[in-house]
């Protein structure tokens, strides 16, 4: 803060990097506390925190190095609190452990969290790539790789129980799921470091065990997998990395070396989180709870991430023009999407031609080719359902037109056709669902569960029920029963419900809706059929309306998961940001929380919606 002065700042340094020239006058201060200085990696963030920040007048950085350990890690952000920052930039040595600290800090000031997640969500911010999605494609880049003979596949981990390292594991088994001819024979932890890579896997490659493919959880350890194989004469086995650094020790230039079959682009977030430490400080609309950075697999003949589309240059004065295709009006939540859009570009200056929809594919296909037309600036819409969306894309890209996906997401061939997402964690809002119906019930008999679901093939209503089937499909206490449609819509809900009692049935006690108006609806069938909701059945959903609240404070329903509509603020800000030629974050992820019934009164007046 302003009464931060040099020499303080010089003494945190002394300890790790070297500060950025100081400006004429000092507005901001950000906090930097890194887990370490010995990965590659963490340097990087540094660097590109420190790059970003030098080019902003009048911001200080401050960084402290908590050498790996979480005890010093939580002192260091003690002490970046008593200089005065007026932000923090944690990158936690360990998810769990830091967890207190983070959420003192954020007591304080806004703490913005990057690379690896703090369990629970007590801070401003999360930034950092999605480590599954990466497992992912690297599984399937080793499936193709290995072609029809399959083979024997060694993983080298990062720290075995550290969220990157588990979901990048998960992702990479999503990825070989389909091949039985595949074997992950062997999985070695070598906590990110090149040197102790090198050291575990040389007994290994020794040993003459057949291995045909290494993947390596990052770029440090994938080259000490290579110096190791190479010591034992078998440097033809393939390589895959993770991080792409730069420079002539990093994982790009090591595939371009043939060292390294792939690695994969990860930006470090050090400048995003720069940019949005000043827009938090600054308190700009339409932050979000989690930024989810674009990635993209590295090999000799893909060497850069896919191009994008150009924002347009700069016209001033002129109003930029938003073609908006909304799904229809199925749902309280749906109007109020509508609202949040219709006031957000009014309030930015925004031209919005926005069609309504009518729950139909066909019209929105129908309003995006008007928008094409009508050469709009930009698109967005939210995909009534996942599938089926190439072809109008590639119109819209072929006419140069960039498309941003609102609330709902959708699969593509090519995942460059859409420019950023904005929305929620759906899979998250199901899991939530599910850990509230296992926390009611710790004990007792086993339960029945019936499920009404979304729109058919709509990736709220997929990714809800994937979501809630992780936390609950393996309890034994618990069983679905029936799973029954109710496209969103409050009479859909009151239809399924009220056919299903009608005719025999499994006995259940709870409902999982996946909206509220479906449990709304559902509720009054149950209440004609004699049967007390809140009660007799328990009744949890997603979407946290205020009739929703309502039906809580009448007792009538349990619980509400919350996703929210108020997605036009953020959408206005991403689009001037795409027109002001900034690289977009490849998804926005809402802030979000569960609301009990028996939160519903003291909550019910604050609700926006
Ligand atoms: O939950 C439901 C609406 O796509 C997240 O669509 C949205 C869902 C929302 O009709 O109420």
């Amino acid at each position: 803060m302003r009464a931060l002065t040099g020499l303080l700042v010089a003494a945190v340094l002394t300890a790790c990097v070297p500060a950025p020239p100081a400006g004429p006058e000092v507005k901001f201060v950000l906090g930097v506390s890194q887990a370490n200085t010995t990965e590659p990696w963490r340097l990087s963030v540094i660097a590109d925190i420190q790059k970003e920040a030098a080019t902003i007048p009048g911001l200080r950085v401050v960084v402290t190095d908590a050498a790996d350990s979480v005890l010093k890690q939580a002192q260091d952000l003690d002490h970046l609190l008593g200089l005065g920052c007026d932000l923090l930039i944690v990158s936690p040595a360990e998810a769990d452990g830091l967890r207190q600290a983070v959420d003192r800090a954020y007591e304080r000031v806004p703490v913005i969290v990057i690379d690896r997640a703090v369990e629970g969500y007590n801070y401003s911010l999360y930034l950092g790539p999605d480590n599954r999605r990466i497992g992912r494609e690297a599984g399937k880049y080793v499936s193709a790789l290995l072609g029809k003979k399959g083979g024997r596949v060694l993983e080298v981990l990062g720290r075995r129980d550290s969220p990157p390292s588990l979901d990048r594991s998960r992702g990479f088994r999503e990825g070989l799921a389909d091949r039985p001819d595949t074997v992950l024979f062997n999985r070695v932890e070598a906590d990110w470091l090149q040197d102790k890579a090198e050291d575990v896997l040389t007994p290994v490659f020794a040993s003459k065990e057949r291995v045909d493919v290494v993947f390596a959880q990052n770029d440090a350890m994938a080259y000490g997998a290579w110096l190791a194989a190479r010591k034992a004469g078998r440097q033809g086995v393939p390589i895959l990395g993770i991080d792409g650094l730069a420079g002539p020790e990093g994982g790009l230039s090591l595939v371009q070396k043939g060292i390294f079959a792939a690695t994969f682009n990860v930006p470090t977030g050090g400048k995003e989180a720069v940019d949005y430490a000043l827009d938090i400080l600054n308190k700009v609309e339409g932050i979000p709870k989690k930024i989810i950075l674009r990635t993209s697999i590295v090999t000799r003949e893909v060497p850069n991430l896919p191009e994008f589309v150009t924002p347009p240059a700069p016209r001033p004065g002129v109003r930029p023009r938003l073609g908006f295709a909304q799904v229809g009006a199925e749902s309280v939540w749906r109007q109020t999407n509508t609202e949040s859009i219709r006031q957000a570009a009014d309030k930015a200056g925004v031209d919005l031609l926005f069609d309504p929809g009518d729950q139909t594919q066909a019209r929105q296909i129908a309003a995006i080719r008007s928008f094409i037309q009508q050469k709009v600036d930009v698109i967005a819409f939210s995909p009534i359902v996942e599938h089926g969306w190439d072809q109008v894309l590639t119109e819209a890209r072929a006419a140069g037109i960039p498309v941003i996906l609102t609330d709902r997401r959708l699969d593509t061939v090519d995942p460059s056709l859409w420019l950023t997402y904005i929305g929620s964690d759906f899979e998250e809002e199901g899991r939530r669902a599910a850990a509230w119906v296992a926390a009611r019930f710790p004990s007792g008999p086993e339960r029945g569960i019936v499920e009404i679901r979304g729109t058919e093939g709509s990736s709220p209503a997929v990714d809800r029920a994937l979501g809630f089937r992780e936390v609950l499909g393996t309890n034994p206490k618990f069983s679905i029963v029936a799973s029954l449609p109710g496209d969103f819509t409050r009479e859909g809900g009151r239809r399924v419900m009220a056919d299903y009692l009608r005719s025999p049935h499994a006995p259940f006690q709870i409902l999982f809706a996946h909206n509220d108006d479906m449990a709304l609806g559902a509720i009054e069938s149950l209440k004609a059929a004699g049967l007390k909701p809140g009660s007799d059945v328990m009744v949890v959903s997603v979407d946290a309306i205020r009739q929703a609240f309502e039906a809580m404070v009448r007792g009538e329903l349990n619980c509400t998961v919350e996703c929210t509509p108020l997605l036009g603020p953020q959408l206005m800000k991403i689009l001037a940001d795409f027109l002001k030629g900034k690289t977009l974050p490849w998804q926005y992820i809402s802030s979000e929380q569960v609301f009990p019934a028996e939160t519903a009164k003291q909550t019910i007046e604050g609700r926006k919606y």
